[in-house]
């Protein structure tokens, strides 16, 4: 493995560990994107995957947020759609509408265009992205990789792109039974191959995103969902037990007592979610992240500051990593950002004093 520079900030590790700190971490979900004056200026010059796809330039994204707030880690700029194109897909950035798949899997035949991709070759960008911005970061904070998870990332190969009810990809899910699962499983080997390796390449935090978990019936989450979650922990967790795990099940409010059994080490709450109930669910077998509403972040600081103070206060002492419920939004005021990081700095510091 690689040497990089010590890290200075180890909250963060610490705090998913389950270990005290002087206050509590925070970063922020899409934290590097378009709501930054200077990530808007790189993307008049670059496309979208050109960025994701140009290690320098990746790095540079992904530390404009730790360059301007006191957050607690940084996250690798890319977007989950890498999988899928890795596997054979072709995916289109659609200004304002987000990834596209111009040819979705419409049918189970269409699993033939997939291929089984060679992760080192195929994400090899990422993996580098990953190991400059180690080097970049100087340990000023931890890097957080990611992927998507293998529900998530069939909506989106299914559906073709975003979706309010991924009807077609959910359509699947109860005509192609076992298509369905042949199609989980194979995102799941590659996705297990892509984090780890982001381990081996610098990534010191992984996140599993399975935002669109919460579509499902709690029946459909404990089949299509949970076992390929809970597969992907553990095979990580396999070859780096010492790489904390975050899982972001968005919406799965039933999900949290079998997600506390995987080997994730913390379960990130969105903001539907009462952090209190969560703790009384998960006990000590596992760190929560989360999860103020992003929209909190367009009241008056004020206001923000006590919707900050009620969060912290619904955590309480359970080992905590502040975030967002989801991501940053396009016509979020960055200095509101800088409320929310400095208000979970500073009032967690005097719950801890009181
Ligand atoms: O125009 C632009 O510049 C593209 C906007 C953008 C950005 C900044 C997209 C398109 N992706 C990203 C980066 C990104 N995506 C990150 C970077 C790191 C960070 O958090 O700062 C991450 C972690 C993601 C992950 C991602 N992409 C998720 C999971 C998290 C979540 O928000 O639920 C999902 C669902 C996507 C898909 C995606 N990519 C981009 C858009 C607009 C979308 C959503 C599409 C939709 O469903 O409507």
């Amino acid at each position: 493995m690689a040497s990089f520079p010590p890290l200075q900030n180890d909250r963060l590790l610490r705090t998913a560990r389950g270990e005290p700190t002087d206050r509590t971490p925070v970063w922020m979900m899409r934290q590097a994107g378009r709501y930054l004056p200077e990530y808007r200026a790189i993307r008049e010059e670059h496309g979208f995957f050109e960025v994701v796809e140009t290690p320098e330039l990746a790095a540079d994204v992904t530390i404009q947020p730790v360059e301007r707030f006191a957050i607690d880690a940084a996250i690798l700029f890319c977007d989950i759609m890498v999988v899928p194109e890795a596997m054979g897909l072709t995916v289109k950035m659609v200004s304002g509408q987000g990834p596209t798949f111009p040819k979705p899997l419409t049918t189970p035949a269409e699993m033939e265009r997939l291929v089984e991709p060679d992760v080192e070759h195929a994400l090899g960008h990422v993996f580098d992205a990953l190991t400059v911005t180690r080097h970049k970061l100087a340990g000023r904070v931890p890097l957080i990789g990611f992927s998507g998870a293998p529900w998530t990332l069939m909506a989106y190969m299914v559906e073709g792109g975003g979706s309010k009810s991924y009807r077609a990809a959910r359509r699947w899910l109860y005509r192609h039974p076992d298509a369905s699962k042949a199609l989980l499983q194979r995102t799941t080997d590659v996705i297990v191959d892509y984090l780890i390796r982001q381990a081996e390449a610098g990534a010191q935090v992984l996140q599993v995103f399975d935002s669109w978990a919460g579509l499902h019936s709690p029946e459909n989450f404990r089949t299509f969902c949970l076992p390929y979650l809970a597969e992907i922990a553990t095979r990580v967790k396999d070859v780096h037990s010492d790489v904390p795990l975050i899982v972001f099940a968005k919406g799965a409010h039933y999900a949290l007592d079998a997600l506390a059994d995987t080997d994730y080490d913390v379960i990130s709450l969105d903001s539907t979610m009462d952090p209190a109930a969560a703790r009384d669910t998960v006990g000590d077998r596992a760190v929560l992240q989360g999860n103020l509403d992003p929209c909190a972040l367009y009241a008056p600081p004020d206001v923000l500051q006590q919707e900050v103070q009620r969060m912290l206060a619904g955590f309480g002492s359970h080992p905590h990593i502040g975030n967002l419920g989801h991501g940053m939004l396009p016509d979020h005021d960055p200095e509101r950002a800088r409320v929310f990081v400095d208000t979970v700095h500073e009032h967690s510091q005097h719950m801890r004093a009181a």
